[in-house]
């Protein structure tokens, strides 16, 4: 198999670098910590690392050092698409190169050939309570795969640890290629009357997507899909459910425990489930103003938001300190395929009056948009409009990233974290000295 060889191929060289880093500079100080970073959710505090992406606060993430703009224009394409095959993106994170177009095809070839879902995975969704949220039956049904796992057998027969990222790489292909089958039945079981469009092993990831969730235009939503996942990929270590699923896989839990932990994380609302939540603040101004308010009207409400105690979803960030470019590529997408929108516009009116809000009121230390502020209003152009699904999509898209990321991790031996802890009193006593 195509990622296989070429993940191999490149080991032993990766494997001497980090080792040589270590034996040589082990003891080389990166970062301090500060009492207020211990009680401040570790921002800042440089101790993950990642050759996957990373964010630069300036300018945004990079894809194995390649920017959004450069992503999308260089990954290969279906034909008479304007948005990469979504394999592309996954073989660029796993290998670190752009592949051609029968390497992206092999990739989406793979993901075919293990698209099918065990029966028992829905009769497990099936049984759950109507009511459960849509992220809970996600991530039941992830975990509930974990039997089929090939990392988990192999340790089991004891495989040496040199080849413990070989069946992590099956899980992760087996995993990201039956995620978008479970999330389509998740949204036809919550939404419909459960019998979600089959699979076409004909179509791409996004295609597929798209004919699966049954929408009305399927090669619209289908370009719409692979932007989003591709989008939503990776977001370097740090970020809640990247750094769930590496933490909970460090303890070589296999990827359907790891990952299920990741979506857990990803369905707080300061984190995945903020687009739900953004969506929802658009429509509440649009309800309550008839339509697209005045700027004067919508600063004015974006202040009772925050007078009432909440923060304004989509707005604001960890790490990046400018506007994000995920939000930019899919503001630049809407405006070029559907600019009449009332909901679009919206959004862009919203981005020329919170930021001066935010900066106004002086907390947050990023006033800008983040990924979330626009990703639910392209869903709900395309008919998709059940807000809690939402997240969904997120963690669709999130497994490409956290996965490419287990893999290496595995490949390079990455241990088992265990950060120290401190007490209050200890702290206390560092601030005297
Ligand atoms: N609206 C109102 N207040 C905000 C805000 C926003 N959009 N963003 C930050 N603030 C506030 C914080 O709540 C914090 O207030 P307190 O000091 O009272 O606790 C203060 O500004 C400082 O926060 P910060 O250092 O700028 O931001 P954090 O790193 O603590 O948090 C984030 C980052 C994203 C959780 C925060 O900006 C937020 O809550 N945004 C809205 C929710 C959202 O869009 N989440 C999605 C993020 C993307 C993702 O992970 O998916």
């Amino acid at each position: 198999m195509i990622l296989h060889e070429k993940i191999s191929a490149q080991l032993p060289a990766w494997r001497e670098r980090v080792k040589n880093l270590v034996k040589e500079h082990g003891e080389t100080v990166i970062d301090q910590v500060t009492i207020g970073q211990v009680y401040g959710g570790m921002r800042d505090v440089k101790s993950l690392v990642t050759d996957i992406s990373f964010v630069d606060p300036a300018t945004g993430i990079k894809f194995r050092g390649m920017s959004i703009p450069e992503v999308l224009e260089k990954l290969p394409k279906p034909d008479g698409a304007a948005i990469p095959y979504v394999g592309a993106l996954f073989y660029l994170l796993l290998v670190g190169e752009i592949p051609t177009r029968a390497e992206a095809e092999a990739v989406e070839a793979e993901w075919a050939r293990r698209a099918e879902v065990p029966a028992y995975v829905y009769d497990v969704l099936r049984a759950m309570p109507r009511e459960t949220h849509p992220m809970v039956l996600f991530s039941q049904a992830v975990l509930a795969l974990q039997v089929t796992s090939e990392f988990a057998r192999k340790y089991n027969e004891g495989i040496k640890k040199d080849a413990y990222w070989e069946p992590t790489l099956e899980d992760a292909l087996n995993l990201t290629a039956k995620l978008p089958v479970i999330a389509a039945f998740i949204y036809w079981l919550k939404y419909g009357d459960g019998q979600a469009p089959k699979y076409d092993p004909a179509l791409d990831y996004g295609a597929n997507f798209a004919h699966m969730l049954g929408v009305k235009d399927e090669k619209g939503y289908a370009e719409l899909a692979r932007l989003y996942f591709i989008l939503h990929s990776d977001h370097e270590s740090g970020n809640v459910s990247a750094h769930a699923t590496h933490l909970v896989g460090s303890a070589l839990s296999d990827a359907y425990y790891a990952f299920s932990a990741g979506l857990n994380g990803l369905a707080g609302p300061l984190h995945g489930l903020a687009n739900q939540e953004c969506l929802g603040w658009l429509i509440a101004v649009r309800d309550r103003f008839g339509g697209v308010p005045s700027r004067q009207d919508l600063y004015k409400f974006a202040w009772e938001t925050l007078e009432s105690g909440k923060v304004i979803p989509g707005y604001g960030h960890a790490v990046l300190r400018v506007p994000d470019p995920r939000f930019t590529a899919q503001l630049e997408y809407a405006k070029q395929h559907f600019p009449q929108d009332t909901l679009v516009q919206l959004a862009e009116l919203v981005y020329d009056v919170v930021p001066q809000v935010l900066k106004e009121q002086g907390k947050a230390k990023n006033p800008a948009p983040n990924v979330d502020a626009i990703s639910g209003t392209l869903q709900y152009y395309y008919g998709v409009r059940e807000f809690d699904f939402y997240t969904v999509l997120f963690g669709v898209g999130r497994a490409l990233g956290v996965m490419a990321n287990l893999v290496w991790a595995r490949a390079l031996g990455q241990p088992i974290e265990r950060p120290k802890s401190l007490t209050t009193a200890m702290l206390e006593e560092a601030a005297k000295k």
